[in-house]
């Protein structure tokens, strides 16, 4: 069994992944954690939980320029906060398809990245909302894009000694609008055959995140004004945004079956994204 740490202090946190090294874990809603543990496919010698740490980013802090999730910011949080439902649906459409009520209350924002599925449903709408991450070491503070984070199946920047101390999202521009739509084998508790999340820019431009049809999550991106109205040029857009993905068959569903689903959901995306846009917005 591993040891149980419950620091107070960000400095405390810090101190004992360092000296834990490789064998060191941080810990929130231990959603993932403790099945991998139950599981054996992690065996740490150290486990840090972080909820009682008081010198950490709040859940979520609203700014000029945007919101801040802080490493607890439970999922239930940030369904029910005012700003974030307004300024990103997708994150908030993303996240309560996960797990269960009772899941959503425990499982962290940061940590559904930090676990690194390539299947995260929050992680697609993350990469189209332009997610940064802030990673705290004994030796400083550095950040990074999502994309940047990922670097393939359960492996980021993040590394021993390290945590995720916050996820920042800028404000999106006036008339942009997202989506999220996902596929899975059944109502209620499964993960995602494949999930996207699309953003149309101020400027008509195409953004879209993808999960569970690459070894990490995706981004892509094309430029605009993509005229949606225009059902060839939406196909063209969507054929460059999927040509990225490179899905596996397994028991989810078979690569034939996720390339083609991708491409509905897609589609269906972007359309939704683009009705979210806010008219009286785009013409000021
Ligand atoms: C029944 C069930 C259903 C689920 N359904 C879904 C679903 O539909 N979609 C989905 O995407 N996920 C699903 N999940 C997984 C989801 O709950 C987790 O990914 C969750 O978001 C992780 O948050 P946590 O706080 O529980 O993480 P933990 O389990 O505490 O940690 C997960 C990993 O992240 C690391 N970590 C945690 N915090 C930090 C940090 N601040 N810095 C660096 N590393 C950190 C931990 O060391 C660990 O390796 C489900 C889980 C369960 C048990």
């Amino acid at each position: 069994m591993p040891k149980y740490y419950r620091p107070t202090t960000r400095a405390d946190a810090l101190a004992a992944l360092a000296e834990g090294g490789e064998r060191a874990r941080p810990l929130v809603g231990g959603t993932d954690l403790l099945v991998g543990l139950r599981h054996h496919t992690v065996e740490p010698d150290l486990l840090v939980d972080l909820k009682a740490v008081t010198d950490l980013p709040g859940p979520v802090v609203v700014t000029d320029d945007g919101v801040q999730f802080g490493a607890t910011c439970t999922l239930g949080e940030l369904v029910a906060h005012p700003v974030v439902r307004e300024w990103y649906p997708a994150l908030v459409e993303a996240s309560v398809t996960v797990g269960s009520v009772a899941i959503r209350n425990r499982a962290s924002l940061v940590a559904n990245s930090c676990n690194a599925s390539p299947a995260a449903d929050t992680a697609p709408p993350l990469l189209v909302h332009g997610a940064r991450v802030t990673i705290a070491s004994l030796d400083g503070d550095r950040s990074a894009s999502l994309d940047e984070f990922f670097l393939g199946p359960r492996r980021t920047l993040c590394g021993p000694g390290e945590l995720v101390t916050r996820i920042e999202l800028p404000r999106p521009g006036p008339g942009a609008g997202s989506a999220f739509r996902r596929l899975t084998r059944r109502r209620g508790v499964d993960l995602a055959t494949v999930s996207v999340a699309a953003g149309v820019g101020p400027d008509g431009g195409l953004v879209l995140g993808m999960g569970a049809v690459g070894p990490r999550p995706l981004r892509t991106e094309v430029p605009g004004p993509v005229d949606l109205a225009d059902d060839a040029a939406l196909e063209e857009a969507v054929d460059r945004l999927v040509s990225v993905a490179t899905p596996i068959s397994d028991v989810r569903g078979s690569r034939e079956y996720r390339l083609a689903t991708l491409r509905v959901l897609t589609r269906r995306a972007i359309l939704a994204a683009a009705a979210r846009r806010n008219p009286r917005e785009m013409a000021s």
